[in-house]
This record gives C-alpha cells, sequence and structure tokens, in this order.
C-alpha cells in the first residue's frame, strides 16, 4: 500500500460528514428504542468500542461499525469525540478496509496510544483468513490516518502454539491493546490453544513497529466450570494495574458465538498474569469493553451493548447497538472490582425526585407487594434504588405499561443470592426467537449487613444495573407500547422494606 491510504479531510468535507450524521441521528430521533443519552452510531451497525483515548483534554471514542447497513459486515472504525465523555460529536469514519490492503475484509478492533506525541492505531486487519496486526498514525486532529507502509506489523501469530482455528483456517489472533512499560511497548492479543482454553499472547517493540512474540499471559481452562466457564477464545483482552492488583477482562467467545464478559484480579509480574478472582463481569448484553486511563487518574471502562432483538428488526430499524456510559473502575477493601458511573454522567441529570422509605412486606407468604410512582414515570432515567436487608425478593418495575401488560423487573432474591433482568414481559406477546433470554441472572453475595443497592440507567431499550457498587448486568428491551414508561418498585413472599429511591429524568 501506498500513500493512497491516507484520507485526505478538508474542512468543508468534515462539515458536510457532520449534517449528514446529524440528519441521520434525526431520522432517529423518535423511535422507540433509540437511546438519547447512551452512544449510538449515526445510523447503521456498531460494536465494539475501539482505541479509546484522551487527546489533548477531549475523549475519543472509535468504534466498530458498518457505515452502509445495520448489521455486521465490511468493519470500518467509526469515529466520535467528546469534551465530557457524555455529549458525543460525530467525526467522519477514522478507517477503512483498503482493497489491496492486508485489511481489505475489515478493519477489526484495536486501541489508540501516544507514540510520542503521534496519535498511533494499532488494529486487527483481516484478509480472507489472516487476521493481522497493523498501524496507522493520525494528524494532531485524529482526523486524518496514515496506514503504515509496511503493514501487517505482526504479519502471522506466533507458531507452535495449536492456536484455535476455524473450518475456513482463520487462526484467531486479534484485538490489540498496547501500553507503554520502560523504554518498550507491550501488546496483548487474544487468542485460544485449541482443546485447552481461551489466551492472552504477548508481544513486545521498541517503536510499535518492529514486534517480538514474548509468550503467553494466561491460558485459559475451558474444561473447568467453576466459579464460571471461560470458553475456548478470548477476545478484547484488557489488562490494566488498578490498586495494588492487576485486573483483566476477556470477552468469552465460543463456536462462533459471542458470549459473556470475566474479570480477573489478580498479580501481573514478569510477563504472566496469575488470577486471584475470577468472576462474570456481566452475563447481559454488553460485549467487548474496552479501558483507557484519562489524565485525571481515573481508568475508565465502555462496553458494547449488543442489541437482543431479531436481525430483522435491526434492519428494519436502520441503526443497530449501542455503548455503556463510562464506567470508573476501582477496587474495594475485599480487592473485588467495583464499577462507579464516572461524574460527568451527573451532568445529564434533569429533573430530580426523592421518595423517602417504607414498609413493602407482603400480607402473605408468597404474595407480591407492589407500588407505583407516578411521578417517576420516564424512559430515560437514572435511579438510585437502596433496599434495606430483608427476607423477600425485592426490585425494581421499569417500563411499565398502565395495566402492566408489559413490564421489565430488575430484582433480588436473597433466597438464591441473584440479581436479575426478567424481560418475560418486556414485550406484549413475549419473546420469541432472536429477543435472547427472558430472564438473565447472575450471582450477587451481599456482605454481612448490607442493604441492597441498586444504580440504575434506563434509556429507552437500554438498561444498565450495577448493584452494589460491584455486580453489574445489562439488558435490552423493546416494549411495544409508547406509554410503558412508568416505574415502580415490589416485593415479595417476605419482610422488605424500600428504604429510598431518587431519580432523575436524563
Ligand atoms: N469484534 C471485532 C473483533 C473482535 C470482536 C470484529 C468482538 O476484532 O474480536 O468486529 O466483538
Amino acid at each position: 500500500m501506498d500513500e493512497a491510504s491516507t484520507i485526505a479531510l478538508t474542512e468543508p468535507d468534515l462539515a458536510r460528514f457532520q449534517t449528514i450524521a446529524a440528519t441521520a441521528r434525526e431520522t432517529f430521533r423518535d423511535e422507540l428504542y433509540r437511546p438519547v443519552y447512551h452512544f449510538t452510531p449515526p445510523a447503521n451497525w456498531m460494536n465494539d468500542p475501539n482505541g479509546l483515548i484522551e487527546w489533548n483534554g477531549q475523549y475519543h471514542l472509535f468504534y466498530q461499525h458498518h457505515p452502509f447497513a445495520p448489521y455486521w459486515a465490511d468493519m470500518h472504525w467509526g469515529h466520535a469525540v467528546s469534551d465530557d465523555l457524555v455529549r458525543w460529536q460525530d467525526l467522519p469514519v477514522a478507517l477503512a478496509p483498503d482493497g489491496d490492503g492486508p485489511d481489505r475484509d475489515g478493519v477489526f478492533s484495536g486501541c489508540a496510544v501516544d507514540d510520542h506525541g503521534t496519535p498511533t492505531l494499532i488494529y486487527t486487519s483481516v484478509a480472507g483468513p489472516e487476521q493481522t496486526v497493523s498501524l496507522a498514525t493520525g494528524d494532531r486532529n485524529l482526523l486524518h490516518w496514515t496506514k503504515e507502509t509496511n503493514n501487517p506489523v505482526i504479519a502471522t501469530p506466533p507458531a507452535n502454539l495449536r492456536l484455535l482455528k476455524t473450518p475456513d483456517g482463520t487462526i484467531h489472533f486479534r484485538d490489540p491493546s498496547v501500553w507503554r512499560e520502560g523504554d518498550r511497548w507491550q501488546m496483548i492479543i487474544g487468542s485460544g490453544v485449541r482443546d485447552v482454553g481461551g489466551t492472552i499472547l504477548r508481544y513486545s517493540s521498541p517503536d510499535l513497529r518492529a514486534w517480538t512474540y514474548e509468550g503467553p499471559v494466561l491460558v485459559g481452562d475451558a474444561f473447568v466450570t467453576d466459579p464460571v466457564w471461560t470458553g475456548t477464545m478470548w477476545e478484547c483482552p484488557q489488562l490494566f494495574p488498578l490498586g495494588d492488583r492487576h485486573v483483566m477482562i476477556v470477552s468469552v467467545w465460543h463456536e462462533g458465538k459471542t458470549q459473556y464478559l470475566i474479570a480477573m484480579v489478580g498479580r501481573y509480574h514478569d510477563g504472566r498474569y496469575r488470577p486471584e478472582s475470577t468472576d462474570l463481569l456481566d452475563l447481559g448484553s454488553q460485549y467487548a469493553p474496552q479501558t483507557f486511563l484519562d489524565r485525571l487518574g481515573r481508568r475508565i471502562l465502555i462496553g458494547w451493548l449488543r442489541e437482543q432483538r431479531p436481525r430483522d428488526a435491526q434492519i428494519a430499524a436502520g441503526w443497530s447497538g449501542a455503548m455503556t456510559i463510562p464506567w470508573e473502575c476501582s477496587l474495594d477493601a475485599k480487592g473485588r472490582l467495583c464499577l462507579t458511573p464516572v461524574a460527568e454522567v451527573r451532568q445529564l441529570r434533569q429533573a430530580h425526585r426523592s421518595i423517602a422509605g417504607f414498609d413493602l412486606s407482603a400480607a402473605a407468604e408468597g404474595e407480591e407487594t407492589a407500588r407505583e410512582f407516578d411521578g417517576l414515570a420516564g424512559d430515560a432515567l437514572e435511579l438510585d434504588v437502596v433496599f434495606e436487608r430483608g427476607t423477600a425478593m425485592v426490585g425494581v418495575l421499569l417500563r411499565r405499561s398502565p395495566n402492566g401488560a408489559e413490564e421489565t423487573r430488575v430484582s433480588y432474591d436473597p433466597e438464591r443470592a441473584v440479581l436479575a433482568i426478567d424481560r418475560s414481559r418486556s414485550r406484549v406477546g413475549g419473546l420469541g426467537d432472536g429477543w435472547g433470554p427472558a430472564k438473565i441472572e447472575t450471582r450477587l453475595d451481599l456482605d454481612p449487613g448490607e442493604d441492597v443497592r441498586l444504580s440504575i440507567f434506563l434509556d429507552r431499550s437500554v438498561i444498565e444495573v450495577v448493584a452494589n457498587g460491584r455486580t453489574m448486568l445489562t439488558a435490552r428491551v423493546y416494549p411495544t407500547r409508547a406509554d410503558s414508561t412508568g416505574v415502580g418498585v415490589f416485593a415479595r413472599g417476605g419482610k422488605a422494606r424500600l428504604a429510598s429511591i431518587d431519580c432523575w429524568k436524563m
């Protein structure tokens, strides 16, 4: 490839692009399921966040994008920029496949680094069955990207590892994540070892161009199911220091299916990672999150919220995919990974209502008590809900229609120590094929005396929940009725007390 792979963008081009993007956004604005404060593509398809970076005080979000259709194909890197992590401005596509290049069949996921003042994207280039690593450098505005003449910079996966292959011969080898350590660059790449498990490979380089394979950082065991099955291949690995530990996040892939997120907390030393805990990070709609460090020293995570409606419905809608809000990562005193909305999310808060506590205990064993709140209705809300520790299953009703025919439940069951999102009545007529599981359940172990604290972000079809600052569950819901906007609480079969609700329109 030569200079032809540089996109020369003039000011009028940029203005024209932004008008087109704004018009596309306008088209979808009133759609029942289009989030209003979660990032979505202007139109068409979006999946993984890529190249998250703060550059000259602005946040850049690149993302896997099919700019011409609302389904996964022909991967490009879409691009948006923000001053505050919550209001994004569309920028032109940053990377596109080059017909004669090593990325001719797709520019898959990767990262961005600051190479001594030069913004540099390191991405998965795909050509036929080959997944390789390529590089592009940007101008100071991150608008013009020039692919390296010598791409790919890693042309083959390491030999003699029995890496997992698809039937068509593709060796899984993708999603480079790069950081600087001392005077060298470090890269990890997602893969899998046949008949063994998900694998993270490590390379190092003095200049981002010449890479030396350094060995596996971690190899999983696909035959172990406790505490959680980690699958046969790992996509989009993230490894970063947090407190006195290192966190590893992987997206579990198995036989062509994207599964769920795993987070490990452990030690990273001499190129080897030793997990001390391995847990589900999100079993819901989220996949392929990426993290980055900003100038305030915050480790910020943004993930892709997959649609949970059939492909036909996505195509009819004309757009697909949303991003989570940005979450700040930390470790608690017990060394557990915690997630807090970045402070900037509060800027989105509008009208506030708070409701004081009351008893919610069921009148009789096995019965349910529910209370709806007129003043809280909405489909774009932030809710902070606290239930005192009791014996009943407790929860929040969202997107509830006036007659209750439609509703989505976020609940905690103390008996089974389970946090759940129940979508079985999210849609009149129920969920059919392609809508994902009706009930999404994950384990939430409370500490002695700990209340149930639910931080919920509802945005039309998006629900993000973090319980007790550490257990995450996301889902997409598609109620059919425009008046499915009711909010309430419920308790079933025992003693329960709502301590408080704070709710903001967003
Ligand atoms: N999505 C990208 C891959 C990555 C996967 C392709 C994860 O690079 O492994 O769109 O969702």
